[in-house]
């Protein structure tokens, strides 16, 4: 990306082999997710020129010194959060609020705050120490995390981000449990992957809500007991009218309701539809200057409801990545119907109209050989 609002360009870029700690990665697929159409639109913050790209699988070329995780050869998911395992939110169990990544992240290089990308001796930023809309990339070897070479590339990219992000908002973020009631407002590649994760967790019913009548349908496919199409208003009262009644003759709601579009009248819709004592998760990024109205008293008060934020999934990322990719392999997981698309990569920009139509679940770029 060379700056906001600009159609991504492919160019030759030089890149440095990896430093102390780094891994080189040949891209084998990369899944092309809200949030670099995000970075695009300047609703997330990025530092031009850009190498974007966040959710990439591919196979480790060489590796820097003091590598001994990976090795050239290997087959690896890229994570958008390096996670240090070291620091304080790293200690108490929160990898993915890592404290180390975040200034990483904002510095648009890798942990030391310098790109392995450069154009004419200037540096070409990479996306959350990551950057994989590239045939290679050089990353922390802490942001990748070794799979059976026998899972396909355009599947195990997913785990980068919507698969890590959706299933771990459910099983980290809310840890929903068995019988639960759930409502997903946005299933596109991170709300079906919500879906999918609340299947494995067993809750009883899951409510799909959407604007598209194509994606009701395939999170039907994945697992929703209900659809609600958002596309003719407000969907409370819809989703509210699915989950029983109290004594008092009042609709009771769901028990987690998750936003996955990114928009501040969702997040109000998703606190609104769940039950007293229930649980909202806000998973989309919004636009940074997104606010909402709480009523303390209706819903901190009266209702005792949770409105919870989410950085990917509250996952930490070698043990869930390694979980999903093992749950796929077992055929206990659904990707395939993730990926509606794979495109070479001078499709990306195709791939950017194709979210903003709500044509996909996922485009998946695949990179020859
Ligand atoms: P997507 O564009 O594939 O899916 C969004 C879905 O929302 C589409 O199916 C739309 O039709 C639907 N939608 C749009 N407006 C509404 C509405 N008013 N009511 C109901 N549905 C609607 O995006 P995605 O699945 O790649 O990403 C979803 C969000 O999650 C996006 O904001 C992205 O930036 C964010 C995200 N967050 C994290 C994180 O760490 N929290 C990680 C990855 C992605
Ligand atoms: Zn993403």
């Amino acid at each position: 990306m060379k700056g906001q609002d600009q159609p991504l360009e492919i160019t030759e870029l030089d890149l440095a082999d990896p430093k102390d700690g780094e891994v080189m990665v040949r891209l084998g697929a990369c899944g092309v997710c809200h949030s670099d159409l995000s970075a695009v639109n300047g609703t997330l913050p990025a530092m031009t020129p850009c190498v974007l790209g966040h959710e990439g699988a591919g196979v480790v070329e060489k590796v820097g010194p003091g590598v001994t995780s990976v090795g050239p050869g290997d087959h690896v998911v890229l994570s958008w959060v390096p996670q240090c395992g070291r620091c304080y939110t790293c200690l108490r169990g929160q990898p993915q609020l890592c404290e180390m990544s975040f200034a990483t992240a904002l510095s648009g290089g890798l942990l030391d705050g310098t790109s392995r990308f450069s154009l004419d001796g200037l540096p070409v930023y990479q996306m959350t120490a990551s950057g994989c809309f590239t045939e290679y990339t050089t990353v922390p070897s802490i942001s990748v995390v070794k799979v059976d070479p026998d899972m396909p590339f355009d599947k195990a990219a997913l785990l980068g981000c919507g698969v890590l992000t959706g299933m771990g908002a459910v099983r980290n973020t809310a840890r929903v449990e068995e019988g639960a009631t759930v409502a997903v407002i946005g299933t596109g590649g991170v709300g079906l992957s919500v879906i999918l994760g609340a299947k494995l967790a067993g809750a009883a019913q899951i409510i799909a809500v959407d604007i598209s009548a194509d994606k009701l349908e395939l999170a039907e496919g994945l697992g929703a007991t209900d659809v609600v199409d958002a596309s003719a208003g407000n969907p409370v009262a819809a989703v509210q009218a699915l989950t029983g009644t109290t004594p008092a003759g009042m609709p009771r709601g769901v028990d987690y309701a998750f936003e996955v579009v990114g928009s501040a009248p969702t997040v109000e819709q998703a606190l609104m539809m769940t039950r007293r004592g229930g649980t909202a998760v806000a998973v989309g990024v919004p636009r940074m200057d997104a606010t909402i109205n709480l009523s303390l008293f209706a819903h901190l008060f009266l209702n005792e409801r949770r409105l919870v934020g989410c950085v990917y999934g509250s996952s930490n990322v070698q043990r869930d990545v390694q979980l999903y990719a093992d749950l796929y392999m077992r055929g206990r997981l659904d990707l395939d119907a993730l990926v509606s698309r794979t495109i070479p990569l001078d499709d990306v920009n195709g791939a950017f109209d194709a979210i903003e139509k709500g044509e996909v679940a996922r485009s998946v770029i695949v990179f020859d050989g």
